[in-house]
């Protein structure tokens, strides 16, 4: 095709990617150029991110994309951040979401702000790493005392490739600032848990010109400019959910990856005491969609599990030796944060099957087949209790993301849900980074058009459902 390519930069908590797209009336293409490990560090103060080791992934990217490049966007993980100096310098190493700091700090939170008040101004669910406790957690430290800035770490490295600064909307409404009906900062809460928000950048919007890559970027990467650079949902999973390439409205997504967030797309937040109870979210989404989803443990908990028995590349045999292993014979909480740390995984997943009176799974093909099970179980659970809470119901649910390359795993959530899945794309995040680049550069089309395109190009499996879902609320009722 003729179409100018744009870059996405998309950074995963276990990879960073940079993908070339190119998008045309009829078509959409995607070529990954450079993909590389995202590895936390622990050092004495605790886990980090590499974010110097990222940014010099995204520079070898966009060198590797090439010239012509009719713009570049950036998406990563929630929650985390980069604190700069008055001069503008990075601070430190920006921390882990898994880092321990937040340990116990909720409860100093909720002290000033009851839980429930949190959630009517908020609409996020409890997860100990939103960027409210993170900011609790740090409130005395040297480093967030001298801080002027506070950049996301999309931001942060847009800011490092244009020199300008922003705070992206789908990524903000992760911090726990946002008020999901404004789509604007609660002030009222930052006042009341004393958080500045004048740290903040001012907020960009999808679509936002982000500025152009500096002269000292185009020299390094030995790319011709002007090269814009453009905001997107730098939220992968706003990205993501974007890029589900639902034909209607009656639809549940699952976008699988380190984490599995399953949900729906909804035009306003649910922010009832139940929805709270029940732990969904309100994450804002493009064109002022509300991604209303549960986080749910995901691949971790194999990537941990493959990481321990130090086997690397067993992935592909385990999966065929683990679809062999009888359904639903020990299953834990996939949704249970205790598995968020990492480390002892096997051990950890072992434990929860011996305090919940199931079988200790004995070999690693088992242990697979228990996460696997376990997480279909929490996909079905997310799934149903989405659609009582708000109101709605689907017939399909898609799977996104890494996880479209685990076929049991589609199937096994096919199963538990009892609806059919449609999985693909795999690379959905940086399809609709790229996506939302590409019609900010040219004739604005709306999610529904964006969605036509990617049912008519991209590669898509449908699993059917294969019945007994009784057998999987049975499942459940030995969690409960
Ligand atoms: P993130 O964006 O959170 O880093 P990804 O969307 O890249 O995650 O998904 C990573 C997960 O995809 C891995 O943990 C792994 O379980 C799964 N995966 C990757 N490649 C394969 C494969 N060839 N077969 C089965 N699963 C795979
Ligand atoms: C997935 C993700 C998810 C967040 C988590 C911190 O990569 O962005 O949506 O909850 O990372």
């Amino acid at each position: 095709t003729g179409a100018r390519p744009y870059a996405a930069v998309d950074l995963g908590a276990s990879s960073g990617r940079v993908m070339v797209g190119r998008v045309g009336p009829d078509s959409l293409e995607l070529t990954e150029v450079h993909r590389f490990a995202n590895r936390p560090v622990r050092v004495p103060e605790g886990l980090r991110w590499d974010v110097l080791g990222l940014y010099a992934g995204v520079l070898e990217g966009l060198r590797a994309a090439g010239d012509g490049l009719a713009s570049v966007g950036i998406d990563s993980w929630a929650v985390d951040y980069g604190l700069l100096d008055a001069d503008g310098a990075l601070l430190g190493n920006p921390v882990h979401y898994r880092d321990r700091r937040t340990d116990g700090v909720a409860e100093k939170v909720w002290a000033r702000v009851p839980a429930g008040e949190l959630y009517a101004a908020t609409g996020l669910q409890y997860a100990p790493f939103n960027t409210l406790y993170q900011l609790t957690a740090a409130c005395s430290t040297a480093q967030l005392t001298q801080a002027r800035r506070l950049l996301l770490i999309p931001d942060l490295l847009t800011y490092w490739l244009t020199g300008e600064q922003g705070t992206e909307l789908t990524n903000a409404s992760t911090t726990q600032l946002i008020d999901p009906r404004t789509r604007d900062w609660s002030h009222e809460v930052a006042k009341r848990l004393g958080i500045d928000l004048s740290l903040f950048a001012p907020l960009r919007h999808p679509g936002d010109p982000a500025g152009e890559l500096r002269p000292e970027v185009l020299e390094e990467t030995g790319l011709a400019g002007p090269v814009p650079v453009t905001a997107v949902g730098s939220h992968d999973t706003a990205s993501a959910v974007a890029a589900v390439p639902a034909t209607g409205e009656r639809f549940a997504y699952i976008c699988t990856g380190t984490w599995s967030l399953a949900g729906l797309e909804l035009d306003a937040p649910v922010l009832t005491e139940e929805s709270r109870a029940a732990n969904f979210t309100n994450e804002l989404g493009l064109d002022g969609t509300v991604r209303y989803l549960r986080n749910i443990m995901g691949l971790w908990l194999l990537q941990e599990c493959v990481r321990a028995w130090g086997e690397p590349d067993a992935l592909g045999a385990l999966l065929l030796e683990a679809a062999k292993v009888p359904a639903l014979r020990s299953v834990v909480d996939a949704g249970d944060a205790a598995f968020l740390a990492p480390g002892r995984m096997p051990e950890r997943i072992a434990e929860a099957c011996r305090v919940s009176g199931q079988p200790v799974p004995a070999s690693p093909v088992e242990t697979t087949r228990c996460i696997l099970d376990s997480l279909a179980l929490a996909h079905r659970r997310a799934v149903e209790d989405a659609q009582r809470l708000a109101g709605r119901s689907v017939d399909v649910v898609h799977i996104v993301g890494g996880g479209t390359r685990n076929a049991l795993l589609c199937q096994l959530t096919a199963d538990a849900c009892g609806l059919p899945v449609v999985s693909g794309p795999t690379e959905a995040a940086a399809l609709g980074n790229v996506l939302v680049q590409a019609r900010a550069h040219g004739p604005a089309g709306d999610l529904a058009g964006m969605r036509r395109l990617l049912t008519r190009t991209q590669l898509l499996t449908r699993y059917e459902p294969r019945g007994g879902t009784r057998r999987w609320e049975a499942a459940w009722a030995r969690l409960a």
